[in-house]
């Protein structure tokens, strides 16, 4: 139950008209426990409807992928791309292949993606795609021709000021790379339209990176803002076989932390002195993977086949960045036992509603992913812009401006938490200063 009865109204028809997307629903809760703080005083917001426009994404695209498999089987999966909200620019957001992915998921992401793509200070909207494709296991030659037959109906969709995909997980340089080919083929134009790309054909340096350093740099200003500390000597445990967790890894690592734990699908390996990140970089650069090789080179570190039960490894920082949903709140409460005080998402919502409401309630600071993993978005943004002027940048450029703005966006945060007396409310402060723009723009764009 929120104070607000407008939020009570809207939540509960959100409730009623999707019950079969929990991961949405949880995603509209999360950003409402904040806007219960501040939607009554604005009573413009009810008027206008905005909240029942802002549940509702502009358009949704979902269509048949048929292919053909290495055994001249026929495959057919469901494509996907939510047009979230267009409000301050193109619909932006990544593109995610997995057998998990559906509607849902897909909603709740673009849901989140237009807020953080608003916190960024670049003009892009929101939206996210993908496929229920597992391209585990899945042949180069596979893996090609369902990128192909993806676009063959998603490039009629999209365009540099119209739509412009990214990667996500099982979405990387390859799979972009047969997109884009794919896309340039049938509209027989080379503009961006796609960021993420390789860097011989428009891509970005750093943005391979940027996720990951981002929230780094995002940890560094939560730490000197709250704490008046540094990385320095910090234990962190990092969750995620991806590409976010391992560059926090090697950024967090340069800066002096200690990163004591982190986790891959096979289970997790933790050592107190500190892992190995360059051995883990190493290892895990062919296919993510790294635990099981890593005890066989530091036999005397800990293995747990449960990367779950990671949660319950003593730590002062905790940076989940596998995926939606790792953290129940069993494992908040484990996390408070094991001494972290800072929890800062890497990945989208990888915390429950309840987890976040037990960090609240008991003195962990917490960051919410669409703040905190912003520096990729940003970094696709600053793509954008270099294709557009056709002009590259250097890697150090690159990275200057994501620092600036990964504090930029912290410090956005941290101003609108404090306006509203919750200064340890960055969740609070995230959602409000990213709805702030999107809601000016929907108002002054009239009713569309
Ligand atoms: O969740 C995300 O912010 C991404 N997957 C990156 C999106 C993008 O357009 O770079």
């Amino acid at each position: 139950m929120y104070q607000s009865k407008y939020l009570n109204r809207v939540f509960s028809n959100v409730k009623k008209r999707y019950v079969n997307e929990p991961e949405f629903i949880s995603a509209i809760e999360e950003f409402f426990d904040s806007m219960d703080f501040f939607v009554d005083s604005d009573p413009r917001i009810e008027k206008e409807a905005i909240l029942e426009r802002l549940v509702v994404p502009e358009r949704v695209i979902s269509f048949r992928v048929a292919w053909v498999d290495d055994q001249n089987k026929i495959q057919v999966n469901t494509g996907y791309r939510v047009q979230y909200n267009s409000a301050i620019g193109p619909y932006k957001g990544g593109i995610r292949f997995d057998s998990s992915v559906n509607l849902s998921i897909l909603k709740f992401l673009a849901f989140e993606q237009t807020f953080k793509n608003s916190l960024t200070g670049l003009p892009m909207g929101g939206g996210k795609g993908g496929s229920d494709f597992n391209p585990r296991g899945r042949s180069d030659n596979e893996i090609m021709r369902f990128c192909q037959a993806y676009m063959t109906e998603l490039y009629r969709h999209i365009g540099p000021n119209t739509d412009v995909p990214a990667g996500d997980f099982g979405v990387g340089f390859r799979e972009i790379g047969y997109m884009y080919g794919m896309y340039k083929k049938l509209v027989n134009d080379f503009t961006g339209t796609f960021t993420g790309k390789g860097i011989p054909y428009g891509g970005s340096l750093g943005r391979k990176e940027a996720t990951g350093y981002g929230l780094i740099y995002f940890v560094r200003e939560t730490l000197k803002t709250f704490f008046s500390t540094t990385l320095d000597g910090k234990r962190i445990i990092i969750s995620g076989s991806g590409k976010v967790g391992k560059h926090a890894a090697v950024k967090a690592h340069e800066l002096g932390a200690k990163i004591v734990a982190m986790s891959d699908i096979n289970g997790f390996v933790y050592d107190e002195n500190g892992l190995d990140i360059k051995l883990v970089d190493e290892l895990s650069e062919a296919r993510g993977e790294y635990s099981l090789e890593y005890i066989k080179h530091y036999p005397q570190a800990k293995f747990v086949d449960d990367p779950k039960k990671m949660w319950a490894m003593p730590c002062d920082i905790a940076l989940p960045c596998a995926t939606q949903n790792e953290i129940y709140l069993e494992h908040a409460k484990s996390l408070k036992e094991g001494g972290c005080y800072l929890l800062i998402e890497g990945a989208n919502m990888p915390s429950t509603v309840e987890a976040i409401r037990y960090f609240s309630e008991n003195g962990i600071l917490f960051a919410p992913g669409k703040a905190a993993n912003a520096g990729g978005v940003a970094v696709s943004g600053l793509e954008m812009t270099q294709n557009a002027t056709h002009l590259p940048w250097s890697y150090e450029e690159v990275d200057k401006k994501l620092e600036i703005i990964m504090k930029d966006i912290f410090k956005k945060c941290h101003d609108t938490a404090n306006k509203f007396n919750q200064p340890r409310n960055l969740a609070l402060g995230a959602n409000i200063a990213g709805f702030l723009k999107v809601y000016e723009a929907m108002v002054a764009q009239g009713v569309i």
